[in-house]
């Protein structure tokens, strides 16, 4: 178990020197974009990442919506416009994003084009940084950009490692970031939520509190994709529901018991790839 008051933290020095790196280099942006996974819209923000960033244009992007509730999707986006910010949602099997991406990006940079073209520059460059923590899908924004592989991509947390500048066309350039997480976190909800949707690894925290995590948020939250899942009624241990799982799911181990880290395991990767059920873990306050 994770003891109550104990702080988790992963800051690498990769992203150490990344925030120096991304600091430097604020003066050149003409916009930023922050990359908001749809199943933490809250746990995702980075505050002292994305807060650092002052007096930029900004488009908050929510990614991986696919795989989040989509009712909490629309919510969470409501109180982020009703903030102030400018939000996109992006579906990742949506043939039109890069032109959704794309039209918001020009919403950010018509002051400056218009400013260049009163003074006579017809063709303006425009560069941009895209931010966000671990494994959020930074670098395939980057690549649906540019309609390429520019930037290494896959599903782990740690693939980009330093600040790379990514030439999109003739007048855009971004620079591709490390995933970033706070310094520490205060709330260790937080560290159990980004173990489970994949930002931070699953490692760092112990099985049994993530897993007891888990169900306690989807028998409470969703009770009847979850029941479905199992096939079995919910009015049983955390512990039963594993056990239940090792035993009709994952084979037995050669001493014909259940296979209890093996079931967890999968509980934990039918949870990420939305199995179970669409999930936002992150309650409106
Ligand atoms: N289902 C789904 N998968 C996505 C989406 N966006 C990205 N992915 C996948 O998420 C994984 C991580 O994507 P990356 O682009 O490497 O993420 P990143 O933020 O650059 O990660 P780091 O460089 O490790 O910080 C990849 O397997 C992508 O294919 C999305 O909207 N939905
Ligand atoms: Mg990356």
């Amino acid at each position: 178990m994770l003891e109550k008051g104990k702080q988790i933290q992963w800051f690498p020095g990769h992203m150490k020197k990344a925030s120096i790196k991304i600091e430097e280099i604020q003066k050149f942006l003409d916009f930023v974009i922050l990359i908001i996974d749809a199943r933490v819209p809250f746990s995702s923000y980075n505050t002292f990442l994305f807060d650092s960033i002052k007096s930029k244009p900004k488009l908050l992007l929510f990614t991986k919506c696919d795989l989040a509730d989509d009712i909490k999707t629309n919510e969470r986006i409501k109180y982020y416009e009703s903030a102030g910010f400018l939000c996109l949602k992006i579906d990742y099997y949506d043939k039109n994003k890069r032109k959704k991406i794309i039209d918001k990006l020009n919403l950010l940079v018509t002051p400056k084009r218009e400013k260049n073209l009163k003074r006579g520059i017809k063709r303006s460059i425009f560069k941009g940084v895209i931010l966000g923590i671990p494994n959020v899908g930074k670098s395939t924004i980057i690549n649906v950009l540019a309609m390429k592989s520019l930037a290494k991509a896959a599903n782990m947390p740690g693939v980009t490692r330093n600040v790379n500048w990514m030439k999109i066309n003739e007048e855009l350039f971004i620079y591709d970031t490390p995933g970033i997480l706070q310094p520490h976190f205060e709330d260790r909800d937080i560290g159990a939520k980004l173990a489970l949707i994949g930002s931070i690894r699953q490692d760092i925290l112990p099985l049994d509190y993530l897993y007891n995590f888990l169900i306690d948020f989807l028998k409470e939250n969703y009770a009847d994709s979850f029941r479905s899942y199992l096939n079995h009624d919910l009015n049983i241990s955390n512990v039963d529901i594993i056990n239940h799982i090792g035993k009709t799911r994952v084979a037995l181990l050669k001493d014909g018991k259940v296979n209890f880290e093996g079931a967890i395991r999968l509980l934990l990767n039918d949870f990420k790839e939305a199995k179970i059920a669409k999930v936002t873990l992150d309650k409106l306050c």
